[in-house]
């Protein structure tokens, strides 16, 4: 029976446009406009979304988190423990592992992002593992497993939301149980009352609408660890787990749009170019442009951390525009010397595909300028 309501993992046909279930998704998973990309600190409103299933109403008078599983005393706390805790703020750039997906070829059926599955916040929160500290983590754990109160089914599979963390990363001094967003509770849709955030990784990390907390002594194999989230050729290869976000800068759309191709106008003479840059991998050194579809590239201002890992990192270039048709791009470049890839990166599910982005500007005088 689910498996007849529950669409199969699929590839679009070479021809195939975005069809009425990918819209269905794309309108209410909404992405970034990239002129926000202008607010070091995403307004909520601006900041992408990601749901899988359906957003849940959660009372905060009866909410509680469960700590359980191979700990020493299994614990629940009500919001006002956990706020009673010594808080701690992070600024992390969230991406979804799809971002890009719409744009491979061939195309995975999902959530089709082109390239602003993007936000940045400051999260306010407790460290988790002054929560774990609470629990006593038994030392036969390796793994927490976290679980978030929505409820669906993907592919067949009848689910909670899960996703597990090694005892490792859940350690991590900036691994936070986060209850506040840029300063206010945090919003129905990004995780109210408390979601996990998992700096420098990929958004299927950061479970939203907590619930429960399970150490355990064996991988955790639920649906969107083992079978979703995995980097593939082929389906049947059990695949590479999808973890850390992968480099990518990506520009302020300059000028103004064309309302369809939102093809950007701007007039001759200087046009200062700015946009964002982060990676959750090794850490972005530089930021090229190109003005020129990515024949020639020059190095951009790129503005220091100012202490936030995490964060994307604002670069400016002033751009002189000459009448005509052009294409700007921009890539990042990490501390490994590794760069943005230019072409696709595909696999089956369309996840962690960084490649640079294109966009198309015609530049013209101003008609009233006479
Ligand atoms: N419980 C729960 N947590 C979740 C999800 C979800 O569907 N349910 N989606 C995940 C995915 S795939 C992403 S990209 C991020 C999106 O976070 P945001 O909507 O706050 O930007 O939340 C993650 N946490
Ligand atoms: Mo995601």
């Amino acid at each position: 029976m689910l498996d007849d309501i529950s669409t199969p993992g699929r590839l679009a046909e070479p021809d195939e446009g975005i069809g009425a279930e990918e819209l269905g998704l794309a309108a209410r998973n909404h992405g970034l406009p990239l002129e926000a990309l202008r607010y070091d600190l995403t307004p909520p409103g601006l900041h992408y979304l990601l749901i899988h299933y359906d957003i849940p109403v959660l009372d905060p008078a009866t909410w509680r988190l469960r700590v359980g599983g191979l700990v020493g005393t299994p614990v629940e706390l009500d919001l006002a423990a956990l706020q009673a805790m010594p808080a701690r703020t992070v600024r992390v750039t969230l991406e979804c592992a799809g971002n890009g997906r719409a744009r491979l070829h061939p195309r995975p059926v999902s959530q089709p992002w082109l390239v602003e599955a993007i936000g940045t916040a400051d999260w306010t929160g407790v460290p988790l593992r002054d929560v774990l500290a609470v629990a006593g983590v038994d030392p036969a754990a390796i793994e927490a497993v976290f679980t978030g109160a929505d409820h669906g089914i993907e592919r067949g599979v009848e689910q909670d939301y899960q996703r597990s963390l090694s005892v490792a990363d859940a350690l991590d001094p900036d691994t936070l149980l986060a209850y506040e967003m840029n300063g206010a509770p945090l919003p129905p849709q990004h995780g109210y009352p408390l979601r996990l955030v998992v700096p420098g990784w990929y958004g299927m990390a950061q479970v939203k609408w907590l619930t429960g907390i399970d150490l355990v002594a064996q991988p955790f194999t639920g649906f969107q660890q083992a079978v979703a989230y995995r980097l593939r050729q082929d389906p049947a290869e059990p695949g590479d787990p999808v973890d850390r976000i992968a480099p990518r800068a990506l520009l302020v759309p300059p000028g103004f749009p064309d309302f369809m191709s939102r093809t950007r106008v701007v007039r001759p003479g200087p046009v200062p170019l700015m946009g964002r840059a982060w990676s959750g991998r090794s850490p972005v050194v530089r930021v090229d442009v190109s003005t020129d579809a990515g024949r020639t590239w020059v190095p951009a201002a790129l503005e220091p951390e100012h202490g936030h890992r995490w964060a994307w990192r604002r670069f400016t270039h002033e751009w002189h525009a000459t009448g005509g048709r052009h294409v700007l791009t921009a890539r990042a470049v990490t501390a490994d010397g590794g760069a943005q890839p230019v072409g696709q990166v595909w696999n089956r599910g369309g996840f962690a595909n960084n490649a640079t982005h294109d966009i198309p500007v015609v530049c013209v005088p101003d008609p009233a300028a006479g």
